[in-house]
């Protein structure tokens, strides 16, 4: 008899959120049962250390252990949408994520980061930022570590997490004591209806925040502004935003409440996406109450992260650039306009892969500016070809290994060889990591 048992979770999805909420919750002697629509999920050796009599459902979602449970644990790969989820829902049953579960048990202010790119950039400068200023802050959620993994560590001064909008729609309880939307750009169209849908999601990071950081050159990151407490704002373009980009004897300065506080040449980071980065990141720690006086060392030590426009080489007078991690037109976008300001030739891009249903053509007048060829990857190589503009030559490569070849054969001294895909890579590779790391390999081995 049911009735007898306790009430039942259904863990949906077991990819590193599924492990991380079966540990959590065999160690809090919760019931729950676990399905998956793949017949071998990455999690299941792992499920089996947690708890080897687990009942496990594969190869299906199934939707008969869904309209069992009392209450669903979400993976953020799944849509909520998703027809196994709808009986349940029907009958009321809760459906929530990891985050909502960890926000429910977390007793450190949370810092919130969410946007369409530079979250994990952001993510990462601030708590290093924070660290630096001797707060203890740990990093989470998007970013790799799932945030119930966090709960196990000592109690830190700040949790940083980086927020997916699949993660934010299954999560109610969030009240953050800072939260940003950093800029909103198309990406996962395969999975919203429109851009507002893919926005709104995004804003419910604000909900119940003590700060909301916002970009005030961005009016999608301010839908929903009025949900927090405190605004405040970052931009690139109006000098007089509390966060802002100011030229000073000609140069470009960070500065805050009207105060420069860095030159934008002392920075490690390259590029204005960056410098918006910076400032966000800057408004989040002044957010949690540290002052930008103490940001300082921690702004000229940061590095940045891998993938993210990283010199591999220069070979023959061309610089080769890994950009793996641009995985929407947004991004490489970012990237050519900014190697646009420091390349002399032109760029060599290599681009494609699995382009999630976005529209292209925003790349094509960055393309016949500052593009001489583009190399084509990938399930969506076609689509970049049909948006791709005269002069630029455009030539297809069964793999990655024939694009560096080609793109190599194809650039001149001065010119920059790029791996900026504007699609996801799980066509072709692990990840966007793998990807990076076979195109360094194949740089590093030309002749
Ligand atoms: N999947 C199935 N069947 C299932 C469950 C999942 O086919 O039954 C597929 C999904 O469609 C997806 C993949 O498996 O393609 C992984 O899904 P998942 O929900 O199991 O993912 P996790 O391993 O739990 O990783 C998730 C995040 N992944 C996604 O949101 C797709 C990771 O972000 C995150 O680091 C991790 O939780 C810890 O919080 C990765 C990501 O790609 C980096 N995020 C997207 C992005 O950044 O653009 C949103
Ligand atoms: P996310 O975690 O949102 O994917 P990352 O920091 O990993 O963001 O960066 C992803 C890609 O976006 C990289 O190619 C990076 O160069 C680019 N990028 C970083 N910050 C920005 C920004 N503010 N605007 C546009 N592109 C950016």
């Amino acid at each position: 008899m049911s009735g007898t048992h306790p009430p039942l979770n259904v863990i949906v999805g077991l990819g590193k959120t599924g492990v991380a909420v079966a540990r959590y919750l065999q160690a809090r002697g919760e019931r729950f049962a676990v399905t998956d629509s793949r017949v071998q999920p990455p999690g299941l050796d792992e499920l089996k250390t947690i708890n080897p009599q687990v009942h496990c459902l594969l190869g299906d979602i199934s939707a008969e252990l869904c309209s069992k449970a009392a209450r669903i644990i979400l993976s953020p790969g799944i849509a909520l949408s998703h027809p196994a989820l709808h009986q349940a829902r029907a009958a009321g049953v809760e459906i929530i994520g990891d985050i909502e579960l960890f926000v429910r048990e977390a007793r450190s202010p949370i810092v919130a980061i969410t946007g369409s790119n530079g979250k994990s950039t952001v993510t990462a400068l601030t708590a290093h930022l924070l660290n630096h200023a001797h707060k203890r802050a740990l990093i989470g959620g998007n970013f790799g570590t799932p945030a119930l993994d966090l709960l196990s560590e000592a109690k830190p001064d700040f949790y940083v997490l980086e927020l997916s909008s699949f993660q934010l729609e299954t999560t109610h309880s969030l009240s953050a004591a800072a939260a940003a939307v950093l800029n909103i750009s198309e990406d996962h169209m395969d999975r919203y209806a429109d851009i507002t849908a893919y926005a709104e999601a995004k804003a419910r990071i604000y909900h119940r925040a003590k700060v909301a950081v916002f970009n005030a050159d961005d009016r999608e990151t301010q839908r929903e502004l009025e949900r927090a407490k405190h605004r405040v704002a970052f931009s690139l373009l109006d000098e007089n935003a509390d966060y802002a980009l100011v030229r000073i004897n000609g140069k470009h300065w960070l500065s805050a409440h009207q105060e420069p506080f860095i030159s934008q040449t002392a920075l490690p980071l390259q590029g204005d996406h960056n410098a918006a980065n910076v400032l966000a990141a800057v408004a989040l720690c002044e957010a949690v109450g540290v002052s930008v006086e103490k940001l300082r060392d921690g702004l000229r030590s940061f590095q940045g992260l891998p993938h993210r426009c990283v010199l591999v080489r220069e070979r023959e007078g061309v610089r080769y650039f890994n950009d793996s991690k641009a995985t929407n037109v947004g991004s490489a976008l970012a990237a050519i306009n900014g190697l646009s300001n420091v390349v002399a030739g032109k760029i060599v891009l290599i681009a494609g892969g699995d382009a999630k249903g976005q529209d292209l053509s925003p790349l094509t007048t960055v393309l016949r500016q500052h593009v001489s060829a583009m190399i084509l990857i990938g399930k969506d190589a076609n689509r970049l070809a049909a948006i791709s503009p005269e002069p630029v030559t455009t030539l297809h490569a069964d793999s990655l290994h024939q694009a560096v070849a080609l793109a190599s054969a194809h650039a001149q001294a001065g010119d920059v060889v790029l791996l900026s895909p504007a699609c996801a890579s799980l066509d072709m590779f692990k990840d966007y990591a793998d990807r990076g790391d076979q195109f360094t390999r194949l740089v590093e081995a030309l002749p």
